[in-house]
């Protein structure tokens, strides 16, 4: 408050406050003097880099002012925020998403034209902020678009890791791993170095009385290490609203280096007590859907939270209000089990340091904390061993003893006659050594629990965390379907059908309100429109086909089926199925006749993904898809009929790009496994079908489109169990045409065949887990429904925007004000005007 500025003097400061750009005249004075000053260059020597980063720099000072605005008003109207936790945001590319959100693109492109740059060029130039694996951090991101643009106040936290996710290089079939440094320049990230946080580990826990005769305990010694904030600006759609994405960087404590140890001469070891800080936030892990209980990984969560909580509870604290008011004030949203220690961190600063009695803190902490669940995976589902935290985290394991110890209580009272269940619910595996669980402690910690789809919600009710609905009531327990952003996954990535689409729905207010592109089912049998929807749909293919041709060197037919299955690759994802399929496929052209071949629809089959680098099944499996693509692309019988393509590092610049081509995406994990997937919902919003199993929202999309525009196959996850049961118990009779295909890869058709034994034994010899065979001929047959219904292109186009149509459902904005409403108690805050903003495109 003291800084201030007093009343008479701030009439000059609001003579130059930043706004939107009123006109190109503006943008291009303010990208040419970025150019001259910030980055001392010239017209002489702008380059596409030079030209890109200018631009960036004159977005982003209009992004800060309205970041800066924002913030104020949230801090004088003194309401409740939104912390959303997540050890991951995959944010892709800023600089479009700018122009879009504050609705300056159009003027951006003219200015940019008159400096002699296409726009498309510099958008290119960004590298993608990479901070996750797949759709766990894309949620995340998808969630700040959402908040801004809804006028929360919502603060996103995280860690500013040094590289993100690796580049996927392919070399001779197989996956190589590049380290991604995305920092070199990076205009997006404001450095707040007067916002360091001091975070401890490893030391003692004294416990003593004070003068006062109370009980005090201390946690003491042990390492500091220094948390930096790194803020990027969230920018909402069409509202000046501008939220806050803070990201900590972990550095030395002793700064630049120990001068003691220096001027003893052991400059070495003073460098390396640098760089040992340095690594906590150095690299992202890269693992989807499994944990693999690493120490610097438990250093990440807890410097992490650590960071955050001392923020949060700053904030809080300068309020002035009683700690009763903090979850009135507060609401912390964990992005999985990764920030649980949060729960044990806001209980040990209330006790430890603030001086509450344990009942009160810990009715303030669970009122506090919600926790989404986003798989049901069992080795997904994080445990720490507890001599690990002991070590680590010494104050901290106690509290969660002590949480247990509560908990056990209330089960023990709650059901008395049952012992094993005790032992079945208690965050402390009595394993050998002893693990916490991880869920279990974010349940007990938290008032609300969520999956990310219906199945999913209903699954983990009955399976993983069913004791926990008998202790705790079913109400505790809530679902929230994921959804997506229509701003970047329909407007950014496929402009011209969002221009289709405002056209008939009365303009860009669908970006906004999802549910009106209802209209568009007046247009499904509309002549004129099919027509402009389908060459949309061509182009978007031309695009992707010339992507394939650079950087695979393979020509294909853009009137072909495109048939596109982009994820990270897992076994429980299936994308074995999907290419066991393709070489059925490439067996029957093979033994057709030149009539049968006529009649055939031709098809690409595009691949994409990253494989965890030590995951060697789903590397495998990427060897496969490049071996069968070597032999299928080059078999002059085959020609157009048939083509494999594994793209290069998918990531979500790219997916922005192949999306919008997909004629058909395939979705195709065993039931029960996915627990929503959420390029689903991209691909049908952007005109494409889709084939998938009874998983994850792929059942909520049926039912919204209708179960006559899907394509679904597969068993259910209820019949799951016993199909494994019966695999284990020998009968597990293999699906005769999967036999073919095995026969085809054994007889080295697509190379050495022992490079892909692991692959065909673990569904021949061990149990098949993934029920690869069970639903082999389902998929096959539905397959060929696929390519008979791609023949009847106006029946398939209608069938594509009445889809469309019915997306509404899955905007991330509906899955934001459902958290809203039923997790978070709060009311978004609305901006005072659009002050300065040119109207949105
Ligand atoms: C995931 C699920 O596997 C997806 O089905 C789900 O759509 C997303 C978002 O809720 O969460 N859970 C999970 O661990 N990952 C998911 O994508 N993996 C990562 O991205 C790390």
């Amino acid at each position: 408050v003291e800084a201030s500025i007093p009343e008479p003097q701030r009439e000059a400061w609001k003579k130059f406050q930043a706004h939107g750009f009123r006109d190109k005249d503006e943008f291009e004075r303010d990208t040419v003097r970025h150019v001259e000053t910030t980055l001392a260059r010239s017209m002489f020597n702008c380059d596409e880099t030079a030209a890109y980063a200018a631009t960036s720099l004159a977005f982003r000072d209009r992004l800060i002012t309205q970041w800066n605005r924002t913030q104020q008003r949230q801090t004088f109207s003194d309401t409740k925020r939104i912390y959303y936790l997540s050890l991951e945001f995959l944010m892709g590319r800023a600089l479009d998403n700018a122009m879009l959100n504050v609705g300056a693109k159009a003027i951006a492109k003219d200015g940019l034209a008159d400096l002699g740059f296409r726009i498309e060029d510099i958008i290119a130039q960004e590298h993608d902020a990479a901070l996750g694996n797949g759709g766990l951090g894309r949620l995340a991101a998808c969630f700040l678009d959402s908040m801004a643009s809804l006028n929360f106040p919502a603060w996103g936290y995280g860690l500013r890791y040094r590289y993100g996710i690796f580049k996927q290089e392919i070399v001779d079939g197989y996956q190589v791993e590049v380290p991604d440094y995305w920092l070199d320049f990076n205009p997006w990230e404001f450095p707040r170095h007067d916002i360091v946080v001091d975070i401890q580990f490893y030391g003692n826990v004294r416990k003593y009385q004070n003068d006062q005769g109370k009980n005090v305990v201390t946690w003491e010694g042990g390492e500091i290490v220094k948390a930096v904030a790194y803020d990027v600006p969230i920018p909402g759609f069409d509202t000046p609203s501008t939220n806050n994405l803070r990201l900590w960087s972990s550095k030395a404590a002793s700064g630049e280096f120990d001068f003691q140890k220096f001027n003893s001469g052991d400059y070495e070891s003073s460098v390396a007590d640098q760089q040992r800080a340095e690594t906590i936030s150095a690299v992202l892990y890269p693992n989807d859907n499994l944990e693999r209980g690493k120490e610097l990984r438990l250093k990440q969560q807890y410097f992490w939270v650590a960071a955050s909580l001392y923020d949060i509870v700053r904030r809080f604290k300068k309020s002035k209000r009683a700690w009763s008011e903090f979850p009135e004030q507060v609401a912390i949203q964990l992005n999985d089990t990764h920030p649980t220690l949060a729960i044990v961190e806001l209980q040990r600063i209330l006790i430890d340091l603030e001086g509450l009695e344990w009942d009160e803190a810990w009715k303030i902490v669970t009122k506090t904390f919600g926790y989404t669940n986003h798989t049901v995976l069992p080795e997904a589902l994080e445990k720490w061993s507890v001599p690990l935290f002991q070590n680590l985290l010494p104050r901290h394991l106690q509290i969660i003893y002590e949480i247990n110890l509560f908990f056990l209580q209330l089960v023990e009272k709650k059901f008395p006659k049952e012992r094993e269940i005790l032992g079945r619910v208690s965050i402390i595996e009595e394993s050998q050594p002893k693990m916490v669980r991880m869920a279990y402690l974010a349940i007990v910690g938290s008032h609300k629990v969520n999956g990310v789809a219906e199945l999913h919600s209903d699954l983990i009710k009955t399976t993983i965390f069913k004791d926990f609905v008998r202790i705790f009531g079913p109400d505790k327990f809530t679902n929230v379907t994921n959804g997506i952003t229509p701003r970047r996954w329909l407007h950014q990535a496929n402009p011209r059908l969002s221009e289709l689409i405002a056209s008939k729905t009365g303009g860009i207010g669908f970006l906004k309100d999802l549910t009106l592109l209802n209209e568009l089912e007046n247009f499904a049998d509309d002549k004129e429109f099919k027509k402009e929807w389908a060459e949309i749909k061509y182009a978007n293919k031309v695009r992707l086909a010339k992507h394939i041709k650079t950087t695979t060197g393979v020509t294909v037919n853009p009137a072909a089926l495109f048939d596109i299955q982009v994820k990270r690759i897992h076994e429980y994802k299936r994308q074995q199925m999907n290419i066991f399929g393709v070489i059925h496929r490439y067996l029957t052209i093979k033994n057709m006749s030149a009539e049968e071949r006529k009649k055939l629809a031709p098809r690409v089959s595009i691949f994409g993904g990253k494989a965890a680098p030590g995951y060697w099944m789903a590397k495998t499996i990427i060897h496969l898809v490049n071996s069968v693509g070597s032999v299928v692309n080059n078999d002059k019988d085959v020609g157009d009929l048939l083509k494999v393509i594994f793209l290069e590092d998918y990531n979500v610049s790219k997916a922005e790009m192949i999306i919008p081509a997909s004629d058909i995406s395939e979705h195709i994990s065993t039931a029960g496994t996915e627990a929503s997937g959420t390029s689903n919902m991209k691909f049908v919003l952007n005109g494409g079908l889709i084939i998938g199993t009874c998983d994850g929202a792929n059942i909520e999309i049926t039912r919204e489109i209708g179960e006559s525009n899907i394509f679904l196959f597969g068993n259910l996850a209820e019949d799951v169990e016993d199909l494994r049961h019966a695999h284990n118990y020998g009968d597990h009779s293999m699906d005769p045409d999967l036999v073919k295909v095995f026969e085809a890869i054994k007889s080295n058709m697509f190379g050495d065949a022992g490079s892909f034994g692991a692959l065909v034994g673990a569904i021949e010899d061990h149990g098949d887990y993934y029920l690869v065979s069970d639903d082999f001929h389902s998929y096959i047959q539905t397959q060929e429904l696929v390519d008979e219904a791609y023949k009847n292109q106006d029946e398939w186009i209608s069938k594509c925007i009445q889809s469309v149509a019915r997306m509404g459902f899955f905007s991330s904005d509906r899955c934001i004000n459902e958290y809203a409403e039923s997790i978070w108690n709060i009311e978004p805050l609305q901006p005072e005007s659009k002050n300065g903003l040119p109207k949105s495109e």
